[in-house]
């Protein structure tokens, strides 16, 4: 008999549900109605879980499965699984580690690149017939500079090092703040955020979200600057959102380029209408080849632990 496996989020590469399906016997718990009748039927048989890593699976969840043993996260963020609770029964929490970082450093530029030099904003110029109408430079504002920026990174981890290393090629001086120095890098340290938001013409958020919810405030937003760009492709709540659709609407920093927000999908309206920001659906990851690499590494982690064995990526046992 197949081992049971939930599957709480949609995979898009088939290859990857094609073996999952082939080695276990998955429920999409997302495309079922009746959770309830489900779990009363199931849940006793359920041993793998497959969840996003923002989406992650809730603690209530995580208790109705008596004989869970690994949660395998297609991410890298496990900041929505209660790993306390997790670490205590003894299951397995993974994550795609390693597999994600270029992307995800890749979106950081992209959207920082796309910020100040205006691209959607000029893009929507011309496909809205606006060129012609309006020929005259003067009808589309200049742009700003990337080369030479001053960067500061928040969250020195894979990412961050990734986005450091593009930034650079750049000509970027670069910054970083973190919980404290690390010893293998050249890159100027920052304690306080406030003062690396006062250093840095564009800030990068890049750390996990777990104990830094919010970091980013009005304090931090004004310390950056009316020539400021906020990059976020960490996590929506490591920005005060309120403040932040204060700051763009009243022009205190430059401009925003966000790949993630507080309440996903859900996007203030203030963000929405102004045309410096930019915004992704909570997609850095989302290559066919990054994906397909978290898919195989999901695989990895349910095959290990499902044959009693310690998965490799674990971070909890
Ligand atoms: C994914 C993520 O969008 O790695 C993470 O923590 O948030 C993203 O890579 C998501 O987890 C896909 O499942």
């Amino acid at each position: 008999m197949k081992p049971t496996v939930l599957q709480l989020s949609p995979i898009l590469i088939p290859s990857v549900s094609q073996k999952l399906n082939e080695l276990y016997e998955v429920h999409k718990y997302f495309e079922i109605d009746d959770k309830e009748a489900f779990l009363a039927k199931h849940a006793a048989d359920v041993h793998g879980v497959v969840s996003g890593g923002h989406t992650g699976i809730s603690k209530a969840l995580m208790e109705r499965l008596p004989n869970l043993k690994v949660v395998a996260v297609n991410g890298v963020g496990t900041d929505a699984v209660d790993m306390a609770y997790a670490k205590s029964r003894g299951i397995h929490v993974t994550a795609t580690f390693g597999a994600l970082t270029e992307d995800v450093a890749d979106l950081a530029i992209g959207l920082l690149l796309t910020s100040c030099r205006g691209i959607c904003a000029g893009d929507r110029f011309v496909r809205e017939g606006n060129w012609v109408k309006f020929p005259s430079p003067t009808a589309i504002p200049l742009s700003r500079r990337f080369s030479g920026m001053r960067v500061g990174i928040v969250g020195m981890g894979r990412v961050g090092r990734a986005v450091a290393i593009r930034a650079a090629a750049f000509g970027c001086p670069i910054q970083y703040t973190d919980l404290k120095k690390m010893d293998d890098l050249s890159y100027g340290f920052v304690p306080d955020l406030i003062e690396l938001a006062h250093q840095s013409d564009a800030l990068i958020l890049c750390a996990a979200a777990d104990k830094a919810e919010g970091i980013v405030n009005a304090k931090v937003l004004d310390a950056l600057g009316k020539d400021g760009f906020l990059i976020n492709i960490a996590r929506g709540k490591l920005v005060n959102e309120v403040d932040l659709v204060e700051a763009v609407k009243a022009g205190k920093i430059a401009g925003a380029g966000l790949d993630v927000f507080v309440d996903e999908p859900n996007v203030p309206e203030a963000l929405l209408q102004n045309d410096s920001v930019v915004m992704q659906a909570h997609r850095a990851s989302a290559t066919w080849e990054t994906r397909t690499a978290m898919g195989n590494m999901v695989l990895d982690s349910l095959a290990q632990a499902l044959s009693g064995k310690r998965p490799e990526m674990s971070l909890t046992t």
